[in-house]
């Protein structure tokens, strides 16, 4: 009989490559959806197994929904996913954040301890969580959460810690540095650079404007990171462990490598927007994924830094051709400015 996997949050980036990724070893896939309006299953179109996946409304702000997934589903493998995963949003959503990405946590963990305790259990913990060094962090290294959003997510690191520890689940958290891929929200940094780049080049705007381009990030392919996700669920004993590259680069690297492969000059179209600054910022973020190279045999080269912005840059390009020309717009990415004064 195939293995079952539970994924909360299967509609955001990683959910669909980890659907992917299960679906290609076998799985039968339960994957959680919210009920609104219009759900949106694009990134599961995007990869074509929308009809694959057993989709199951879900909210981590709600118990019930949580007990009665469980109930339905009592899979072998549950993916904790499901997060207000955008750090700039967590300032102006703290409480929202803390309730969703942190609360909903324990949530989730408590009604599997009681529903379903020989499941295996993956926490996506960040490293946000960290605050930020120039040095490389490993699992040992201490944290300073910078955003409600870290802070969120240390609390629910530390529950599934805890109940690892006190009701033996096998409970495991990846701390993930950051990665990105065509599937990225398109608020987030890389996203935003390589979509906004290309409709520069298709004369359809001509200014971005970025906040702290000085801001360093290890960053890796989201189609990599899913598969570590994977292996911890695979091992004798729950650990935790970080998964990066173990490079890093500024975001101004990020976007003149971008401009450049369209033959476009970052300078001529950057706009600096000081409201684009967060309150507190993580300057440098470096992962040292020794840990998942030697206890998972996980490969943090398979995808370049160069190779991850070719990509985004080409499945860009093809979304922004294949569109039509008036639902082309640059104010459906405006970012919410932080006031910090
Ligand atoms: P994402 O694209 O923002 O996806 C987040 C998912 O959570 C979406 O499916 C979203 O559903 C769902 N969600 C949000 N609020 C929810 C709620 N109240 N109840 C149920 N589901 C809810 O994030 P991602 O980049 O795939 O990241 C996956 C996880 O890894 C997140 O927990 C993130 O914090 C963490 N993480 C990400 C990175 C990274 O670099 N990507 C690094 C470290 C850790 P909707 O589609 O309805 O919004
Ligand atoms: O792309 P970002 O918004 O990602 P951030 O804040 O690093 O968070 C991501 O990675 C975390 C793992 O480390 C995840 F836990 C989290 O869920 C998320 O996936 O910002 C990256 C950097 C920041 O320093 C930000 O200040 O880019 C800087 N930046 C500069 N201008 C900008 C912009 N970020 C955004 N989103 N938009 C800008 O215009």
């Amino acid at each position: 009989m195939s293995k079952t996997a539970l994924i909360t949050g299967i509609t955001g980036q990683d959910g669909a490559y980890l659907a992917d990724f299960l679906l290609r070893k076998g799985y039968h896939v339960y994957g959680t959806f919210r009920r609104i309006s219009s759900p949106n299953f694009s990134r599961l179109d995007f990869l074509n197994i929308t009809d694959r996946v057993e989709l199951i409304p879900f909210d981590l702000l709600d118990q019930s929904s949580i007990l009665y997934v469980l109930e339905y589903t009592k899979p072998d493998e549950l993916y904790n996913l499901a997060a207000q995963s955008f750090v700039g949003a967590s300032f102006e959503q703290p409480i929202a954040t803390g309730e969703v990405t942190g609360l909903g946590l324990t949530r989730v963990l408590d009604t599997l301890r009681m529903q379903s305790p020989h499941t295996r259990f993956y926490q996506a913990s960040s490293s946000e969580m960290f605050g930020g060094s120039n040095k490389p962090l490993n699992e040992n290294s201490s944290f300073k959460p910078r955003s409600p959003y870290a802070a969120a997510k240390l609390y629910a690191h530390w529950v599934t810690t805890n109940y690892r520890e006190a009701y033996d689940l096998y409970a495991c958290s990846g701390i993930l540095f950051n990665h990105e891929s065509p599937l990225r929200g398109i608020e987030f940094v890389t996203r935003k650079i390589t979509y906004h780049a290309n409709m520069i080049k298709m004369g359809l705007t001509e200014k971005i404007s970025l906040g702290n381009i000085e801001a360093k990030r290890d960053w890796g392919f989201a189609g990599d990171y899913v598969e570590a996700m994977w292996l911890m669920l695979q091992q004798d004993r729950p650990e935790e462990y970080v998964i990066a590259t173990g490079k890093t680069h500024t975001v101004k690297d990020f976007a003149e490598k971008t401009f450049e492969k369209l033959g476009l000059n970052l300078e001529d179209h950057l706009e600096i927007d000081k409201k684009l600054f967060r309150p507190t910022e993580v300057d440098v973020l470096i992962g040292d994924p020794s840990k998942a190279i030697k206890k998972l045999g996980w490969n943090p080269n398979k995808t370049s830094f160069d190779d991850l912005i070719n990509i985004m840059v080409q499945s860009d390009r093809e979304l922004l051709s294949n569109s039509s020309k008036d639902s082309l717009s640059t104010d459906r990415i405006k970012e919410i400015p932080h006031f910090k004064e």
